[in-house]
């Protein structure tokens, strides 16, 4: 969770000194996605779980193995980024190994091309799962209703788990002004989906919620919607200012003191932990400031098919 967090300060940094052109990701979201990246049956087969992720799933992708060089190169669009070779924006990766799919600008649309891979894992058998996140506001687009209809189609469910991270905001318009629906895992129930709401700003609920709900489409293979409530504390993107957020509550200082009093740590190891990825950050930024972007002649590379580079095993 630390090192997701520090991750996202040090690229908040990078775009506030001038060495980044954008900024978005995840800060608020490691009590509920740490649990999901570790829980995840990761690979690269239709036995491994499939991921079609969001633009704040850093701490997700962290948990499973993301280096902090990775997600500095990707902010600084530097051709040694494995992800998009310096293409896309700050935290839109794509890791070939892992089934995680490009992630996406356009909101929602994660939602619609999940249900091919999870057609494709129905057909195949076996344990592996479809997962794919992504905001509270984007439900309102048509990718979504897709998904929920796909899904629960009653001759033939798919092994998917939809999630949806609701932090109350889609920008700058609020759910309130937007959402006749309580919660917006309520709409699975007019598909027969089954489903739960949790406190994603709470480490051991979240876990226990996304474990139950996978071992269900695991076993069951049938989907499962769970929404998780939980904090954007540094607002929007860097479009907004990109400055921390008082009022909203911040898991990592919520698990920190828990973990205290709990004696299960003291406060001189939580800091030791926090030195130790800022000191990995800065040595990160270092060795990513002596590289490269792409060369101007390398724009169709990866474009079209017959393009020199176009071999995406090399990724
Ligand atoms: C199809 C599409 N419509 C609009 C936008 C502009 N846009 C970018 S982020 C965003 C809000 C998304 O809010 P939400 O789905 O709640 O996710 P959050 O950013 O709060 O995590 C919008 C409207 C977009 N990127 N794609």
């Amino acid at each position: 969770m630390v090192k997701s967090r520090v991750l996202e300060e040090r690229l908040i940094k990078i775009y506030k000194s001038g060495e980044g052109f954008f900024w978005i990701g995840g800060p608020g979201q490691e009590a509920f996605d740490v649990p999901l990246g570790l829980l995840i049956k990761k690979g690269q087969t239709l036995d491994h779980d499939w991921l079609h992720l969001h633009y704040r799933s850093t701490p997700v992708l962290t948990a499973m193995g993301l280096e902090m060089i990775d997600g500095i190169r990707l902010m600084k669009n530097l051709v040694t980024d494995k992800h998009t070779h310096g293409r896309n924006f700050c935290n839109h990766y794509a890791v070939r190994e892992w089934n995680v799919a490009p992630i996406t600008s356009p909101i929602e649309v994660q939602y619609s091309m999940a249900i091919g891979t999870a057609v494709a894992q129905k057909r195949h058998g076996g344990e592996g799962i479809t997962i794919v996140t992504g905001g509270d506001a984007g439900t309102a687009e048509g990718d979504f209703a897709s998904c929920l209809i796909w899904a629960s189609r009653p001759e033939n469910p798919l092994p998917i788990l939809i999630l949806v991270e609701d932090n109350k905001w889609g920008i700058s318009t609020a759910y309130l002004g937007q959402h006749g629906e309580k919660n917006i895992s309520d709409r699975a129930k007019a598909f027969g989906i089954k489903s739960a709401v949790v406190d994603g700003n709470d480490v051991e609920k979240s876990w226990e919620a996304i474990s139950e709900a996978m071992d269900y489409v695991r076993n069951e293979r049938k989907p499962y919607f769970l929404q998780a409530n939980l904090s954007r504390l540094y607002g929007h993107s860097s479009a907004s200012g990109a400055s921390f957020i008082a009022n909203e509550e911040d898991c990592l200082k919520t698990f920190e003191n828990e973990l205290i009093k709990l004696n299960l740590i003291t406060k001189e190891k939580i800091q030791k932990i926090w030195d130790n990825f800022q000191a990995q950050s800065l040595e990160d930024l270092e060795t990513a400031r002596k590289e490269s972007p792409p060369t101007a002649e390398s724009i169709w590379d990866f474009v079209y098919a017959d393009s020199e580079n176009a071999d995406w095993r090399k990724f």
